[in-house]
């Protein structure tokens, strides 16, 4: 699967490449690349935003700005690279990501624009094909959102996560009918008086996996 990222900050992803599963996707030929919509710029003084219409607070991301990035690097017109894949605006009025979204977006290749100031000019609607947002609050731009798109997303590519069943049988999973993992405990055993579950210590496999199928249906606590 290939991955784009178009960010005013593509710094803030310098740690999450380093990361080992997402190393490891893309030693098995995923491309995850981020790019910088001011590389890409037809403006002077490498401009990317403009004061809003009509007047206000902040500034706006220009929609020639994002396109004339999106045409350098897929060499297509901007409002035909959603024919090709998922492109993705991160902003808080977007669909809220859930497991099967995540999963939905791992089917394909994919694009994920990132908005800073008061987010990207509205014609960006001509141009995405998805807006995602990462729950009811606002951040101050799509860079921690799309890290947040992006590890959910690329835990769903095959081989990423070393265990497969560590992804399967997750949080939220269809597997687990959309409810929560089981609690896990390590040593030691005994810690102040915070008690380990006895089955966990049994050494009875069918009755711990009975234990931990009980668990699942609870809601977090
Ligand atoms: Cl995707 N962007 C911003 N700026 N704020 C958000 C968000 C996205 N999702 C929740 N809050």
């Amino acid at each position: 699967m290939k991955i784009d990222v178009f960010s005013l900050f593509p710094e803030a992803f310098t740690w999450y490449l380093d990361q080992v599963h997402v190393a490891r996707a893309r030693s098995l030929g995923n491309d995850l690349r981020v790019w910088n919509y001011r590389d890409y710029t037809p403006l002077k003084h490498a401009q990317v935003d403009d004061t809003p219409f009509g007047g206000g607070a902040g500034m706006v991301m220009r929609i020639d700005v994002v396109c004339a990035a999106l045409e350098a690097v897929y060499e297509a017109d901007a409002a035909r690279v959603r024919e090709t894949r998922r492109v993705v605006e991160l902003t808080p009025k977007g669909r809220q990501l859930d497991d099967a979204l995540a999963a939905e977006l791992a089917g394909g290749d994919l694009c994920l624009l990132c908005g800073r100031y008061e987010g990207i000019d509205e014609r960006v609607t001509h141009v995405v094909s998805d807006r995602v947002s990462i729950g009811p609050y606002v951040l101050s731009g799509g860079e921690v959102a799309a890290m947040a798109v992006l590890d959910a997303v690329i835990r769903k590519v095959a081989g990423a996560v070393s265990n497969p069943e560590s992804v399967t049988a997750e949080s939220f999973a269809p597997e687990l009918d959309g409810g929560v993992e089981y609690p896990h405990y390590t040593r030691p055993a005994e810690y102040r008086a915070w008690t380990v579950p006895e089955v966990l210590l049994s050494g009875d496999h069918a009755k711990v996996a009975r234990w931990r199928q009980e668990q699942i249906r609870r809601p977090p606590t």
